[in-house]
């Protein structure tokens, strides 16, 4: 690198990865500023943005993690020695190899999480290595909706809200307000703006709530009924679109008897929201076409009525005539470049009949599930990513690492992800992660899970590293830009532990790469382009095509959507088939109890911090320096608290402690922080990083026998429990 140079290159402090300039002065950024040539920038979200302005703070913080680190004391006890890459490698290659000969490879999982660093050479490691356990949070993030739209629509969609063109936009359990601060939300604001009807269906009176021409605080949980009371009153009422439905719907007289219990007053006593909302809502959705309908981890963190109620929103896009129209949503397409679906050999894999954790168990988030879903997209030559949409249930891992049932797992390698305070059920997740033989984490900082390695090694985090964003292969779109500098200190791409670990396994020749920057060159190959002229412009992208399933094949007859009938499934053949309900019906709703009268949120999101992130950060910490619980303030005082005044939230699993603050919101509901702990505190046993003080998951459960059969999710909202002063 030249002496202060500037560089175009990407933020990775959240999802969106913003184009960032970087001034370099002798290998090290000294200063950045938000980049507005470059894919997707606005000037606006940077404004909002308090993470981007911290960038050159956590490149160089004191508490990153800059060497590989080897336990030396007891697990747990905080003591490391610092080693070499090399030595690192060498001791955690011959230490699976030797598992791997006792145990089988499927002893070894993985564990991942938000979209912080590239997934597919984990993915690709995993596969040649021969295990099929990777888990992460897809059960409860996303993949509900994945499953659905295609199971629904044939393929995933992209929502869109358009200023100009939407008519009228429902926000159903997502909050961009604290959890996007970016394009969306800012679209949100200018669409507010046009006083055209915002639909926000939150128990909480959020800062998206706000902006609302009509907020419905609905009963945590409780949402299917709500969803179907609306198309109760759609269908009773004929405001739907009757062309599409007749065209392109599957199924549409079996549902509108399905839909008949659902009136107005019976979903009010079910949802707490009022009769005459419901109808008024239902009348602005399918009157004020194009509407579009944005769903969040409201939706998807339901349980066993995550599913259903998904579908109950499906459906409501599709009878409306609210699907692949501009301004709605849009059925994306297969990339020009190579899927990551490819990159990881997931394919070639699932054909040697892995042994993958709950395999008969679940009918969709399993190989078998995959195969079916699979046959009907390849109708339109399109393939879903797959060690995502496979990936095991969290709860089945722990288990097998607690009791070997249905075989041991004996180690884990973690990337960027912090189980410890991310997944359910803390207690159960620290029993685990201490009985194993190998405990390997990849991060930026130390934490809690870190605490419990036996090798942490230093991964370098934005702008130490090229970045490619490609929506895991379901788009057509790249985007993307190089590192500013060289990893500081000893740091390395995570691409680099997976091929150099894999190397000593015996997959060098699967991995021909060799830097992570040629990988990913490797990777736009079928573009003709290489990655310094991908970098120039840091975008690739096609026009969007609308209407697609009325576009002629070969045959001269329209191509439909991929799904069994070649229509929109409101009745899905394909849930027949696997035997669950074709029709949206609630399952088990949130229930409270004389021991537990309250019904808990557990993750809200918040600015400025990102799950478990950025806690080490005093500016943040100054500026939001306790976690929150929620609650109205009725429930306040029924319960005999005030704004400010310290509370344990106990669940049957355990109790954490937070800080009350008063916001409309529904009765009996209170809602908590996610993410906290103190990096302040003793990195070791017993406090772990307080750990234990306020962490939202030492509340929750995700057991698997009581997640949703078909994919697995567990329940973060809607848990019973109870609130009282702390002495
Ligand atoms: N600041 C910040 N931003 C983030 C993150 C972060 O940790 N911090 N995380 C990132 C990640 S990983 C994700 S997945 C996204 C998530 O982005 P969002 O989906 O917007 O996330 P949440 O804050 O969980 O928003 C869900 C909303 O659903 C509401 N809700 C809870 N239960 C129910 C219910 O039963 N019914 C309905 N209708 N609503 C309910 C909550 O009150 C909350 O306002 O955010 C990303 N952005
Ligand atoms: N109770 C409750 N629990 C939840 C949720 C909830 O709503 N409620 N939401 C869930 C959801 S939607 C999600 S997505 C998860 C998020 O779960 P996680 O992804 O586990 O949460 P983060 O705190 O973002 O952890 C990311 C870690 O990755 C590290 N990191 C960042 N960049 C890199 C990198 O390039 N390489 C490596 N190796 N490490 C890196 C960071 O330092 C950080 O420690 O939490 C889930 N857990
Ligand atoms: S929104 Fe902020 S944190 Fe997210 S990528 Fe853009 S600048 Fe970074
Ligand atoms: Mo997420």
């Amino acid at each position: 690198m030249t002496e202060n140079s500037t560089i175009q290159t990407n933020c990775r402090f959240c999802g969106y990865q913003c184009g960032i300039i970087a001034t370099v002065k002798d290998g090290r950024v000294t200063k950045v500023k938000p980049d507005p040539s470059r894919f997707p920038y606005d000037g606006m979200i940077m404004r909002g943005c308090r993470r981007w302005p911290m960038i050159t703070t956590v490149m160089d913080h004191p508490q990153r993690i800059n060497y590989p680190l080897k336990r030396v004391g007891e697990r747990g006890s905080g003591q490391w020695e610092r080693i070499s890459w090399e030595q690192a490698l060498d001791e955690i290659g011959e230490k699976l190899q030797s598992l791997k000969d006792k145990f089988g490879p499927e002893m070894l999982a993985t564990s991942i999480g938000g979209p912080h660093t590239t997934f597919w050479p984990l993915h690709r490691f995993m596969s040649l290595f021969g295990s099929a356990n990777n888990m992460g949070i897809g059960q409860i993030c996303w993949n509900p909706g994945i499953w659905v739209n295609t199971l629904t629509y044939g393929w995933p969609i992209d929502m869109e809200l358009d200023p100009e063109n939407t008519g009228c936009a429902i926000l159903w359990g997502v909050n961009p307000a604290e959890s996007d601060n970016s394009l969306f939300w800012r679209t949100v604001l200018e669409f507010s703006r046009t006083k055209k009807p915002l639909i926000v269906v939150d128990p909480r009176y959020t800062r998206t709530a706000e902006q609302a021409t009509l907020w419905l605080p609905v009963r945590p949980g409780t949402d299917i009924v709500l969803a179907l009371g609306f198309l109760h009153v759609i269908v009773k009422k004929k405001l739907y679109n009757q062309e599409f439905v007749q065209k392109w719907c599957h199924g549409f007289d079996r549902l509108a008897e399905h839909l008949t219990p659902y009136t107005p007053s019976y979903v009010e006593k079910i949802t707490g929201i009022k009769a005459e909302n419901v109808i008024e809502a239902a009348h602005l959705f399918a009157g004020n076409s194009p509407a579009t309908l944005y769903s969040g981890r409201g939706i998807d963190q339901l349980g066993v009525n995550s599913l259903p109620t998904h579908r109950a929103l499906a459906i409501l896009r599709a009878i409306t005539g609210n699907v692949d129209v501009p301004g709605t949503s849009h059925l994306s397409e297969m990339p020009d470049f190579i899927p990551e679906l490819d990159l990881e050999l997931s394919e070639p894999f699932a054909a040697t009949n892995p042994k993958h954790l709950g395999k008969d168990k679940l009918k969709l988030q399993s190989y078998a599930g995959y195969a079916k879903v699979r046959e009907q997209t390849m109708k339109h030559n399109k393939r879903l990513p797959m060690r995502y949409l496979t990936s095991a249930h969290p709860n089945q891992v722990w288990q097998a690492m607690l009791t070997g049932d249905p075989y041991p797992i004996r180690s884990m390698i973690v990337m960027a992800s912090n189980p410890l305070l991310t997944q359910a059920d803390t207690q159960l997740v620290h029993k685990a992660l201490k009985s194993l033989d190998l405990l390997v984490v990849l991060e930026l900082f130390k934490t809690p899970t870190a605490m419990l390695a036996d090798y942490i090694l230093p991964s370098a985090g934005a702008l130490e590293r090229p970045l490619l964003e490609t929506k895991a292969g379901v788009a057509n779109i790249a985007y993307g830009g190089d590192q500013a500098v060289e990893p500081y200190y000893e740091r390395r791409p995570d691409f680099y532990f997976w091929k150099e670990l894999g190397i000593r396994l015996g997959q060098e020749k699967d991995w021909p790469w060799d830097t992570y920057r040629d990988s990913l060159e490797a990777s736009l190959s079928p573009l003709g382009l290489t990655w310094d002229e991908f970098s120039m412009t840091g975008l690739y992208s096609q026009e969007n095509r609308y209407f697609k399933y009325e576009e002629l094949d070969p045959n001269g007859f329209p191509v439909g959507f991929a799904t069994v009938s070649g229509k929109v499934e409101v009745y899905s053949e394909l849930l027949k088939e696997i035997g669950d309900d074709p029709l949206p019906r609630s399952k088990k709703l949130p229930e409270s109890s004389k021991d537990f009268p309250l019904l808990l949120m557990s993750g809200a999101r918040f600015q400025p911090y990102y799950a478990s992130s950025y806690h080490q950060l005093e500016k943040f910490r100054t500026s939001h320096p306790e976690p929150i619980v929620e609650m109205s303030l009725d429930t306040a005082n029924r319960l005999g608290l005030e704004e400010g005044c310290s509370v344990w939230v106990e669940t049957e699993r355990g109790k954490a402690r937070f800080i009350t603050k008063i916001v409309p919101m529904c009765e009996d509901t209170v809602s908590v922080e996610y993410g906290w702990w103190y990096p302040e505190m003793s990195a070791a046993e017993p406090e772990l990083g307080g750990l234990w003080f306020s962490n939202a998951n030492v509340l929750t459960s995700g057991d698997f026998e009581t997640s949703d059969s078909l994919v697995g999710t567990w329940t973060y909202n809607g848990i019973p429990c109870r609130v009282e002063k702390t002495k």
